[in-house]
C-alpha cells in the first residue's frame, strides 16, 4: 500500500511538472504583425529568462527579415533609480530569440521593437517577477 501511494505521488509530480513546463506566453499585435512571445520561465523569474518571438505578417507569413530588439525596464521605486536595459534578438529557426536578465523582483515593462523596411512596430506587456 505504501509503495502504491509513493508511486501515485511521484506520478502526480510528473504530471504537474509537465503542466508547469509550459512557457509563459503573450499573444499580441505590433502594428500589422501578429506576435507570440514565449518566455521559458513560467512565471518569469529573477535572473536570465529566454524569450522566443514568433512574428507573422498580415498575410500569416512568418517574418524573418526584421530587426528585433527587446527593451525591458523597471519604473523608479523609492531608493532605486529607474532601470532600463535592452537585448538584441537573433534569428534562429525562423523565430527570434533574446535573453533578458531581470535583476530584481517586482513589475517589469517589456517592449518588443520590430523594425522592417525602415518602420518600427512595438508591442508592450508587463510581467511580475
Ligand atoms: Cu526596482
Amino acid at each position: 500500500m505504501k509503495k502504491f501511494i509513493v508511486t501515485l505521488l511521484s506520478l502526480m509530480f510528473v504530471i504537474s511538472g509537465i503542466a508547469f513546463a509550459k512557457d509563459y506566453e503573450v499573444n499580441k499585435k505590433a502594428g500589422d504583425f501578429d506576435v507570440v512571445v514565449s518566455i521559458d520561465k513560467n512565471p518569469p523569474a529573477m535572473g536570465k529568462n529566454n524569450l522566443t518571438i514568433a512574428i507573422k505578417d498580415a498575410a500569416g507569413k512568418s517574418v524573418t527579415d526584421a530587426t528585433v530588439r527587446v527593451d525591458y525596464s523597471m519604473p523608479p521605486m523609492p531608493g532605486m533609480p529607474p532601470m532600463n536595459y535592452k537585448a538584441d534578438a537573433d534569428l534562429k529557426d525562423g523565430k527570434y530569440t533574446a535573453t533578458i536578465d531581470l535583476s530584481m523582483a517586482g513589475s517589469w515593462n517589456i517592449t518588443v521593437k520590430i523594425t522592417r523596411d525602415g518602420k518600427t512596430s512595438k508591442l508592450k506587456f508587463s510581467i511580475d517577477v
